[in-house]
């Protein structure tokens, strides 16, 4: 494992992006953009990854970046991937489909479904801020419950969809789950898949002060903390083999060291929510840890 004074010093981010303050995608970003060594056609629908990627004629990152419609990034992904086939190029560069929880959970599923029933040959990276964002903060398929949003002003009902299992479903090579707030834990991931061919699906749980109301100084505090409660679980799934890594194999021995009751006091989007639901979110976490146990043991 990379420890994180090996991270590459040098950055292909260039300085200065228009992500607000403390942003989670903007940390990841610059491990995500080293660990393909700067060598990536990167494929983005509609999002916050789109602000900070910057606006003509000025960027945040010198690679290739594709500006797409919000439903058809991993299709796009498959047809770049197919290009560079066609040019005997695919050897030169990894196609990075990064795209928002929105644009996969929801809008995009059905072009990511496709593209891993395909195997297409792409990293498929879903940085997960919980809601959509870019349009002020909506609910997704992907935001916790009890989570308020405009959408969900009162607290969203359901739990979370588990898009990592959806890709397992799909029996694609690679899936992993990995948080913004763990840089060697994503440059690893990144590293990793860059090695693999076929459809690979990482799955990023990245803060976002501004909706999830926190104060951008704790958006690494706040990304562990969720770790440190089981709420985000670090693994990898590398043909059909599951392991925890990082931080989430330390608590399998150790156990988780947060509860959902103290995650929840730290963000305004979960102000006033009343102790049943955060005992049913705590038993589903549980359930949830103990299921991620029963397969690291191998049972
Ligand atoms: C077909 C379509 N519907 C809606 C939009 C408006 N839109 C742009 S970005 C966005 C939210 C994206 O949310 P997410 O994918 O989670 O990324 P985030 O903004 O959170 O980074 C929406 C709804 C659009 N561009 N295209
Ligand atoms: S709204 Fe959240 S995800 Fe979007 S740029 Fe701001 S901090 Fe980042
Ligand atoms: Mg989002």
């Amino acid at each position: 494992m990379t420890r994180i004074t090996d991270l590459p010093a040098e950055s292909i981010m260039l300085p200065g992006n228009r992500a607000c303050a403390g942003c989670g995608i903007g940390i990841a970003l610059r491990q995500i953009t080293s660990a393909l060594d700067g060598k990536l056609v990167l494929v983005n629908p509609a999002s916050c990854l789109t602000v900070l990627g910057g606006m003509y004629p000025t960027a945040s990152v010198a690679v290739p970046w594709l500006n797409i419609a919000f439903p058809s990034t991993a299709a796009s992904a498959s047809g770049v991937a197919a290009g560079l086939r066609a040019m005997g190029r695919a050897d030169e560069m990894t196609v990075l489909a990064m795209a928002g929880d929105g644009g996969t959970a929801d809008i995009g599923i059905q072009a990511l479904s496709g593209a891993a029933e395909r195997n297409e040959d792409m990293i498929y990276l879903c940085y997960d801020n919980e809601a959509y964002m870019n349009t002020g903060t909506q609910r997704s398929g992907s935001t916790p419950q009890g989570a308020r949003t405009t959408t969900t002003w009162s607290g969203k009902k359901e739990n979370p969809k588990d898009v990592p299992a959806i890709m397992e479903a799909h029996n694609v090579g690679y899936v992993a789950s990995t948080s913004a707030a763990y840089p060697t834990d994503v440059y690893d991931k990144v590293a990793k898949a860059r090695g693999l061919s076929g459809l690979r699906y990482i799955h990023m749980n990245t803060p976002c002060p501004s909706g999830w109301s926190f104060d951008p100084k704790d958006t690494v505090r706040l990304g562990r903390l969720a770790v440190d409660a089981g709420l985000v679980v670090l693994y990898e799934v590398q043909d059909g083999e599951f392991h925890l890594t990082g931080r989430s194999a330390a608590l399998a021995k150790s156990g988780l060291k947060a509860t959902v009751a103290e995650y929840v006091a730290t963000q305004g989007r979960f102000r006033g929510m009343s102790p049943e639901t955060i005992a049913e979110i705590q038993a589903w976490v549980d359930k949830r840890w103990a299921g991620f146990l029963k397969r690291e043991a191998g049972e």
